[in-house]
């Protein structure tokens, strides 16, 4: 009787019947106006989740993903984190693409010890708050913007500039990193041309005030959904000056909303460079077009690296606990050690769970109808900035 017992119970390891789940939960605005980046968030960790089940079943996990849609919308994301921290098999988190919403979703999973890692939250409290759960590879606002402002100033030539922005944490934020650097730099920028709007389809009365300003560059610190239509309106009312913008613009569909005003006058910073700047992530980019039927874009590159570095940081904890599922403390601190060379360069996280180096592109949109036409002026790796 006991052989038989000890026979099944291998029989069922081999088949993975006994295995116990480990989940990986994404949180990014699946539905809404920003759900192309949302989707590249969830593809890239899904990808990289796909590729190591394999490997997790023979160590004994069954690995999946947990997908939330937080809606861009702070509510709904701490919402969601509430059903995650209350999901014991999920044992890290990969998110947020709006900062607005990881901030306080964060505040949640630090109760818990539950480890995130963002490819795409770039304002500064996101990790100067220094929890010990909280990590991001890509770069920060407090770079970005003023990298936006010696482009505009130095290689643009921008001496009056319009700035307008979202109203989120994300874009207040670029947008006033932006204006400081650039009044530092010497261009104009009077508070009546510093503008925060929500309005996401009829831009004609700021675009009446920006006419009546006569900028040399509009400057929007806000998301594609926003500025296309933004865009769009602008250069029908016969305004060219160049628009600049941060990550938030890099968006294949920014391509289809600003349909006929893509002419090829827009720029933008990112902190997540396209798959032109990684030759390691060609065969990601191939796979990943045959498996979604989609191009890769940045985040979706930077998503698929936290999902790797989660993974690997699991893989260590398993080990450390002798073949054990490993607690969420375990991974949390794992990961904040890491050094992991990944995709998108080495990745190394420095006290504030900020990645030590970042890079930081300058591109413009090539007027065509793929993101990856878009030409990449400047590169830039630079430390991230002490916390205050
Ligand atoms: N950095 C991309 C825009 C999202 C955010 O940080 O809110």
């Amino acid at each position: 009787m006991k052989k038989l017992f000890t026979a099944a119970l291998i029989l069922a390891a081999a088949v993975g019947l006994n295995a116990e789940t480990i989940k990986i939960a994404t949180q990014s605005p699946l539905s809404g106006g920003q759900t192309a980046f949302g989707e590249q968030l969830k593809l890239g960790t899904q990808y990289a989740i796909e590729e190591a089940q394999a490997k997790f079943k023979a160590l004994g996990f069954d690995l999946q993903l947990a997908a939330y849609d937080d809606q861009a919308n702070p509510d709904t994301g701490v919402s969601n984190a509430n059903r995650i921290i209350n999901d014991p098999d999920i044992l890290g988190v990969v998110g947020h693409f709006n900062s607005g919403v990881a901030i306080p979703s964060s505040e949640v999973y630090k109760t818990v010890n539950l480890v995130l890692v963002s490819p795409a939250n770039t304002n500064p409290k996101v990790t100067d708050r220094k929890l010990p759960n909280v990590n991001r590879i890509c770069g920060r606002d407090d770079v970005q913007g003023p990298a936006g402002a010696a482009f505009a100033v130095n290689e643009l030539k921008a001496k009056k500039i319009f700035v307008l922005n979202d109203k989120t944490a994300y874009g207040q934020g670029l947008a006033q990193a932006f204006k400081d650097a650039a009044v530092k730099l010497g261009a104009t920028i009077p508070d009546s041309a510093f503008v925060g709007t929500e309005e996401r389809s009829n831009f004609i009365p700021v675009i009446t005030q920006i006419l009546a300003f006569g900028p040399d560059l509009v400057y929007f610190g806000g998301t594609y959904d926003q500025i296309a239509p933004f865009t769009k309106q602008l250069r029908e009312r016969g305004l060219k000056t160049p628009i600049l913008g941060g990550d938030g613009l890099e968006s294949g569909d920014y391509i289809t909303l600003a349909g006929a005003a893509n002419t090829g006058n827009t720029y933008y910073t990112t902190v997540a460079g396209p798959v032109s700047m990684f030759p390691k992530a060609a065969a990601l980019a191939t796979g990943f077009k045959k498996k979604f039927n989609k191009d890769i874009e940045g985040f979706g590159i930077y998503a698929y690296d936290c999902a790797k570095i989660i993974l690997s940081a699991l893989e260590s904890s398993i080990k450390a606990a002798k073949g054990k599922k490993p607690t969420r403390d375990a991974v949390t601190a794992a990961v904040r050690a890491i050094k992991y060379d990944g995709l998108t360069g080495k990745v190394t996280f420095d006290d504030k769970g900020d990645k030590t180096v970042a890079e930081y592109f300058i591109l413009k949109y090539a007027g065509t109808d793929s993101l990856a036409d878009n030409k990449v002026f400047k590169t830039i790796s630079q430390a991230a900035p002490k916390a205050p």
